[in-house]
């Protein structure tokens, strides 16, 4: 009597648990989504599809297993029949998983040609992957900008609690419009990476020197998060995705502004004289944006790979080289050119923002039109370093 009432104690204990956790199981999905793009839902169909004919094929190997074990045990069949080479069942199971994989295939290449199928696209966006954010580019309405993380330094640091959208988060997200096809030119500029939103079925790698195609016709208004898919360096777990689909009205509403903007911050910006305060907070901003990854919040970097800022002979050295070394990149190390990354207003304060952080006091304030000063001179060399060939002829 009392064996029974602990059995059964522990019985009602393991089905409680087993209702907590299947509650917390019900969270989750094991399954994949089917997406919001024609082509998200054909993956989705041939995933399925797979799916129940491996169910099929999983019942029925082990339907016949189980009936040999069990109908041919030793107390039933203490003696083997000895029966070898028999010319009808080996052609029936070469032929039968033949024929499956025919089944399979068909429908699957039918997928994978619709994948690549881009013509007859709307709009054009090429995307270029970089260490570590994404630019896009509208080709056709000249609209283009970075994409970078914008979850705060100090959740990465564990010193505040993650948000929501935890490394899921961007500044400036894709806007593209529903009901539309979207054709996406994909590359990079510096190593592989791999340009994957789940919900639009499209994950393709983004391979310097070349481009590579994918296309997307969201149906439903909504945000869409992703990732890059390919292991890409220090930072990249930190070069989400974002595309936001809205309607082909709030498009044009936007591509409107993002045109006007442009032309606002091309005329307007370098004239202005900037305060210290308001070129370190945005120095800030673009430094941990940029620079980061590599240097580090506190600006100690990761010798000898990526070297410290602080008490750094360029960040004491003179403003010009490091404007210059920010432009520019240096050759045969990590640092990149951020010439077409950063405008002259972020390469002002966040070298403002070097030269006075990291104990580096050297209260040096430099103006957005010093940068653009230099910037140009370095045009111009440029310019001439590639024409004296043609002089020389
Ligand atoms: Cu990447």
């Amino acid at each position: 009597m009392k064996l029974l009432k602990k059995m059964a104690l522990k019985i009602t204990v393991f089905l409680s648990l087993m209702l907590v956790s299947w509650r917390a199981v019900a969270d989750y999905q094991l399954n994949m989504t089917s997406g919001v793009t024609p082509v998200s839902h054909d993956v989705y169909l041939l995933h399925m599809t797979a799916f129940y004919i491996s169910l099929v094929i999983c019942a029925v190997v082990f339907g016949v297993m189980f009936y040999a074990i069990i109908m041919h045990r030793k107390s039933r069949h203490p003696v083997a029949s000895k029966f070898d080479q028999h010319l009808g069942l080996e052609i029936t199971w070469a032929v039968i998983p033949l024929l499956i994989l025919i089944i399979i295939a068909i429908p699957a290449t039918m997928v994978v040609y619709r994948m690549n199928d881009t013509r007859n696209s709307e709009l054009v966006v090429k995307v270029t992957g970089y260490q570590w954010k994404w630019r896009y580019e509208y080709l056709n309405q000249g609209i283009s900008f970075y994409s970078n993380l914008s979850t705060p330094m100090n959740q990465r640091a564990n010193l505040e609690p993650k948000g929501e959208h935890y490394l899921l988060e961007v500044d400036q997200p894709l806007v593209i419009p529903v009901g539309e096809k979207v054709r996406f030119l994909i590359t990079a500029n510096d190593v592989i990476h791999s340009w994957w939103v789940p919900a639009f079925g499209v994950k393709t790698d983004a391979i310097p020197g070349f481009i590579r195609e994918a296309w997307a016709q969201v149906d439903t208004v909504g945000t869409y998060r992703g990732q890059c898919a390919e292991l890409c360096g220090a930072g990249h777990g930190f070069m989400p995705i974002v595309v936001i689909a809205v309607s082909k009205a709030d498009f044009a509403k936007w591509v409107a502004n993002m045109t006007r903007g442009k032309v606002n911050a091309d005329t307007m910006l370098p004239n202005k004289t900037w305060s210290k305060s308001e070129l370190l907070q945005k120095g800030r901003q673009t430094y941990n944006q940029n620079c980061a990854g590599c240097h580090q919040t506190e600006g100690k970097g990761l010798p000898p790979l990526y070297p410290a800022l602080a008490s750094s002979k360029i960040t004491l050295g003179p403003a010009v080289d490091e404007i210059q070394l920010v432009l520019a990149g240096k050759s045969g190390t990590a640092m990149p050119g951020f010439d077409d990354q950063l405008s002259d207003d972020d390469v002002a304060s966040v070298v403002t923002y070097t030269r006075n952080e990291f104990g580096n006091n050297t209260h040096d304030i430099i103006q957005p039109r010093q940068v653009a000063k230099i910037r140009e001179a370095a045009k111009i060399t440029h310019q001439s370093e590639q024409s004296s060939p043609e002089v020389n002829v």
